[in-house]
């Protein structure tokens, strides 16, 4: 049923455009308006608007064309032109960008991921296998449990049922802290804590706020175990049949837009705090000590480990790069 939506979806988009108009770009992100991702979409439909009067982009919000791994198929399609593609979920298509979820492992210095050119190289032969051309790798800020009981432990956990996105090291991660770990997309969360389906979840502050997650928990435990990572991207055909000047203004566009993105984030999450404890001063913050994320990180040791066997060896290499290239 949900396929055949898709393809209706896809049908429907692609006879939209007037050919005597301006080309129109899509460009499907995984949240509502309002947030990181819309922020980072507008600012790229601005800036490419300035410069290709030819093109207008479109931008469609969360909620318009289905969930994550539906946008990841209209863009497979050719239906939309971009979208964000957030390894919690990708990680079930592209299983080596889970490795962009792993606990413990980034700080603040991975813009190396961007940078390190073997490394963004593998990551864009991994995306392009699958038809998709990597644009930017982007943190949207720490992730943050949200709860209806205190979490300082693993113990804490223990018969926790916990939403987390549905790339299957999430739900290995969650399951290895005692909890038991429950996918499902994004716009099921408030509900299923409402109903008491699910007892917490965990995704960046801005995010808790919009979502309005915060109204049915009553803990922010920040564990700074993972940045939320999310990718952008586009059509790899599409990208290829680019006139010069086009692609060099989505290249262009795309590299402004990492300082710009990190900026928003770093804003969004500090004012959005501010904004819940004021909606909900009972709400309690919880920041585990050292010894504390010491705890969690001894549980996750085994999650990481067979992560690693079950990687080929290009996914295994590629991990043994970040690891060398985040300890430097
Ligand atoms: O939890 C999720 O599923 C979503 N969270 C964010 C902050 N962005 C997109 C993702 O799908």
């Amino acid at each position: 049923m949900r396929f055949f939506l898709v393809i209706l979806l896809a049908f429907c988009l692609s006879g939209c455009t007037r050919p005597d108009g301006p080309e129109v770009w899509r460009f499907a992100i995984e949240e509502t308006a309002g947030s990181v991702q819309d922020a980072y979409a507008q600012k790229f439909k601005e800036l490419v608007e300035a410069r290709l009067p030819g093109v207008r982009v479109k931008v469609y919000p969360y909620g318009t064309l289905g969930t994550s791994d539906q946008i990841t198929e209209l863009l497979h399609m050719g239906a939309i032109q971009f979208a964000m593609a957030s390894p919690g979920h990708l990680g079930k298509l592209i299983p080596e960008t889970q490795i962009l979820l792993l606990h413990f492992l980034f700080s603040k210095d991975w813009q190396v991921l961007n940078e390190d050119e073997v490394i963004r190289g593998s990551f864009d032969e991994l995306y392009r296998r699958k038809g998709f051309k990597l644009l930017s790798i982007y943190s949207e800020g720490w992730m943050v449990w949200t709860t209806k009981a205190p979490v300082r432990t693993p113990a804490d956990f223990a018969g926790m049922k916990f939403r987390t996105m549905t790339s299957p090291l999430l739900l290995a991660a969650y399951e290895a802290y005692g909890a038991s770990a429950t996918p499902m997309p994004y716009s099921e969360v408030y509900s299923g804590l409402q109903l008491n389906m699910i007892d917490g979840q965990v995704n960046p502050v801005f995010a808790i706020e919009e979502m309005s997650f915060y109204e049915v928990t009553d803990y922010l435990v920040f564990p700074r175990h993972a940045p939320f990572f999310t990718t952008a991207i586009t059509g790899a055909s599409f990208y290829d049949k680019l006139s010069l000047e086009r692609k060099a203004v989505v290249d262009e566009v795309i590299e402004e837009l990492v300082p710009f993105i990190d900026e928003t984030q770093r804003e969004f999450n500090a004012k959005r705090l501010e904004v819940i404890r004021e909606k909900k001063p009972s709400i309690e913050v919880i920041r585990l000590t050292a010894e504390e994320r010491g705890a969690f990180r001894e549980a996750y040791r085994p999650v990481l480990e067979e992560f690693r066997r079950g990687l080929g060896d290009e996914g295994r290499q590629l991990l043994e790069l970040i690891e060398r290239a985040v300890r430097e």
